[in-house]
């Protein structure tokens, strides 16, 4: 039997299932909610299964057992083919800045205005319960709920995509996922399939320059960028339309891991994302971005060097520079998982009046895509029912039953036009959501249009844009990635390719690939050009200079110095940071003073790898100790390797002698303090030619 022995929890850890139509609460003694069946009748024994006697057959006639297994046995859905491992906050939108000349929708021109906001941010290739940080883009899909109806921005955190027409979808993402034959590997894409369509598909080739770079290994979701990716249209009450990208950026400015890095973060917490941006807006830090606008018109785009329906391409802040218009602010982590992050449905169709789409024949099978996706991943086509996907302003029509309705409409009329109930919902001609008026001609074919054949202009843009780190990381991303496939063909194949892109490149990735000759490179369909560099295509330029948002890990022990560690928690702290201490065992460690001090992490499960600084105060005595743990070495030769800055005291530096380390300007004694915090706002990259060969 049961016994009501605990207190009841409060809120968020009591977990009540507030479904149901009403009537009194069955109590039990000592205050709990009775625990029902899903019909409602009070559980007795929720141990034990109804047997026939002590050691009898269990009995197809408890109904509260079988009642039980399967609802568990049905408790998952269908991940998401794509983007399935994901984080998930509410926040709000704010716009600053009107566009009512361009846009009728109420979101983009009411300033002023808050309007709720559901974020979800992705690895693409893995499955649900994968890690946070392979090389992988990031989907970044913002709902608003406006007052106009839900409106569905579904970007990644990278400005171009890989192909160019959603025919190609499937394909490409049946080269990305696991081999179908073996299963592996999960969340990668260094493996034949994937670089064998991509060596097929010379339009993926700007993409292949980004996704080699270090934004695919950020270091926080907060961290990140998003795009909006295609021209859209925006509508205004005259009806003239007007092409618009939209774009938001991290308030923290971006950062990212090094490759290193990112891997072992990989084993050292899986969820480092994800728990970043839990721990975050718990903590009330809520992360914050700056959302603007590329305007332009049909004839601005008649004059670019490109065209701005391919997916492929970007439009150069240079040519066509951002207007910010408002900003959004995540800061409600989701109540529950599955009823949210899981649940939530994202379609590009899901656009407000004021707001219409392109021609770009991306976007266009889009529309199609993600709400055919729902209703297998979902099971319904009620799932605009959920909360989390209901819109927050009425809505109403004829649309009727289907698994899952949760709706109860009344009365007879169930059509529209009707004569019969004079309080139905009708169409609303002047208010309702217009298409824009375009005129459309031509013939009809499968087309490729010849505006999008040039391939590796804005590639090679990318790449000569980049700072020497950026394109040494990128050249050593290539050859990481092309050495563990199976077949030399299709190495050859990229690296003919990248002497379209820049020679140089690819006469790097060629050598770090052990190749003795540079393979031909494809015909292209017309020439290469070389276009202005864009600095704002960097990521290192785009660091802030701030540590908000950072987090500095000290390791220390027994007897370290008391004075020495409050310096360094007060001036990271005094510069926005979080302190970490890190000790032999969890607990507290007791100071040069006297006094205990807890410790957050033990030193075997908390590499340095979490954090983006690191501090070592070490009595003589505990330097020589922890000289012995590999732990110990590991710490500070990866933050060493990793390029992060390190702070000393006397200790501190005989551990570093006897991990191997020579100083260097990011190895700061501790009476140097101010140094080091200047030092942990960035990456001491002069230092990484003397810990790796660069491609
Ligand atoms: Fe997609 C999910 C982003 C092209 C088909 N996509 C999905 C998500 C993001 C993107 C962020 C996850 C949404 C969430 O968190 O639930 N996808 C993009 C971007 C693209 C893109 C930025 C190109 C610019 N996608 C794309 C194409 C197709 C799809 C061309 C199909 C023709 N995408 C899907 C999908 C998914 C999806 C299979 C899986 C789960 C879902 O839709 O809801 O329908």
């Amino acid at each position: 039997m049961t016994q009501d022995t605990t207190a009841i929890p409060s809120a968020p850890e009591a977990a009540l299932l507030t479904i149901g139509n009403g009537g009194e609460w069955h109590q039990s003694a000592a205050g709990h909610p009775a625990l029902t069946t899903n019909q409602g009748v009070v559980i007795a024994d929720n141990q034990n299964s109804l047997r026939s006697h002590p050691q009898g057959p269990t009995l197809l006639e408890d109904f509260i057992l079988r009642e039980k297994i399967t609802h568990f046995d049905h408790e998952r859905i269908p991940e998401r083919i794509v983007h399935a491992r994901g984080t998930g906050a509410h926040g709000f939108f704010e716009l600053t800045h009107s566009l009512e000349n361009y846009t009728t929708a109420k979101v983009l021109t009411e300033v002023g205005v808050q309007t709720p906001l559901f974020a979800r941010i992705s690895t693409v290739a893995g499955g649900s319960g994968s890690a946070d940080t392979p090389r992988d883009v990031r989907g970044f899909a913002l709902k608003f709920y406006t007052k106009e109806g839900n409106w569905d921005l579904v970007g990644n955190n990278i400005p171009v995509f890989f192909i160019q027409d959603a025919i190609k979808f499937p394909d490409l993402i049946h080269a990305v996922k696991m081999e179908p034959d073996r299963g592996f590997p999960q969340a990668a894409s260094a493996h034949d399939t994937f670089w064998d369509f991509i060596s097929l598909t010379p339009e993926t080739m700007h993409m292949v320059m980004w996704i080699m770079s270090d934004r695919t290994l950020p270091r926080s979701l907060r961290m990140i960028e998003g795009f909006g990716i295609h021209s859209f249209r925006l509508l205004n009450a005259a009806g003239t339309a007007t092409f618009v990208k939209f774009h938001w950026r991290p308030k923290l400015g971006l950062q990212s891991t090094l490759w290193d890095e990112a891997v072992k973060i990989a084993g050292a917490d899986a969820d480092f994302h994800r728990r970043d941006m839990f721990e975050a807006i718990s903590a009330g830090d809520f992360p914050e971005w700056e959302f603007s606008v590329q305007l332009f018109t049909a004839a601005q785009a008649e004059a670019f060097p490109f065209d701005h329906l391919d997916a492929t391409k970007l439009i150069p802040e240079e040519l066509v520079p951002l207007q910010v218009i408002g900003r959004f602010v995540l800061n409600r982590w989701p109540d529950n998982f599955f009823a949210e992050t899981e649940q939530v449905a994202f379609c590009p169709s899901h656009v407000v009046p004021g707001i219409d789409f392109s021609n770009d024949p991306l976007l266009q099978g889009r529309l199609f895509s993600y709400l055919d996706t729902q209703l297998s991943r979902l099971g319904s086509a009620n799932f605009h029912q959920i909360p989390i996907n209901a819109p927050q302003c009425p809505f109403a029509n004829q649309q009727r039953d289907g698994h899952a309705q949760m709706a109860q409409p009344t009365g007879r009329v169930s059509y529209e036009p009707n004569s019969l109930a004079a309080d139905s919902p009708r169409e609303q001609t002047y208010k309702g959501f217009r298409s824009v008026a375009a005129d459309e001609a031509g013939s009809k074919g499968r087309i490729r249009a010849e505006s999008f054949a040039d391939h590796y202009s804005q590639a090679r843009q990318f790449y000569l844009s980049q700072s020497a780190y950026e394109q040494a990381h990128l050249a050593s991303a290539l050859v990481f990635e092309l050495s563990k496939l199976d077949h030399p063909h299709i190495r050859s194949a990229i690296v003919g390719h990248l002497r379209h892109i820049n020679e140089n490149l690819a006469i790097r990735v060629a050598s770090g690939l052990g190749m003795e000759a540079l393979p031909n490179a494809p015909v292209t369909a017309m020439p290469v050009q070389t276009l202005a560099a864009s600095p704002a295509l960097q990521l290192i330029g785009k660091m802030q200079d701030t540590l908000k948002g950072r987090t500095v890990g000290i390791l220390l022990a027994d007897g370290s110095d008391a004075a020495g560690i409050k310096a360094v928690k007060e001036g990271v702290a005094a510069a926005g940071a979080k302190v970490k201490i890190i000790a032999l065992t969890i607990g507290a460690v007791k100071l040069s003073d006297g006094v205990m001090l807890a410790v957050d992490g033990q030193l075997a499960g908390t590499p340095s790898v979490l954090f983006d600084a690191i501090a070592i105060i070490l009595s003589p005595a505990h330097a020589v100790r922890l000289g012995k743990e590999a732990a110990a070495i590991d710490f500070v030769r990866d933050a060493f390797g990793h390029l992060k800055a390190i702070v000393f005291d006397k200790g501190g530096a005989d551990l570093l002698k006897t991990a191997g380390i020579t100083a260097d300007a990011g190895v700061i004694a501790i009476e140097a303090l101010a140094l080091f915090i200047a030092a942990a706002k960035t990456r001491q990259w002069d230092r990484e030619v003397n810990v790796r060969t660069l491609a």
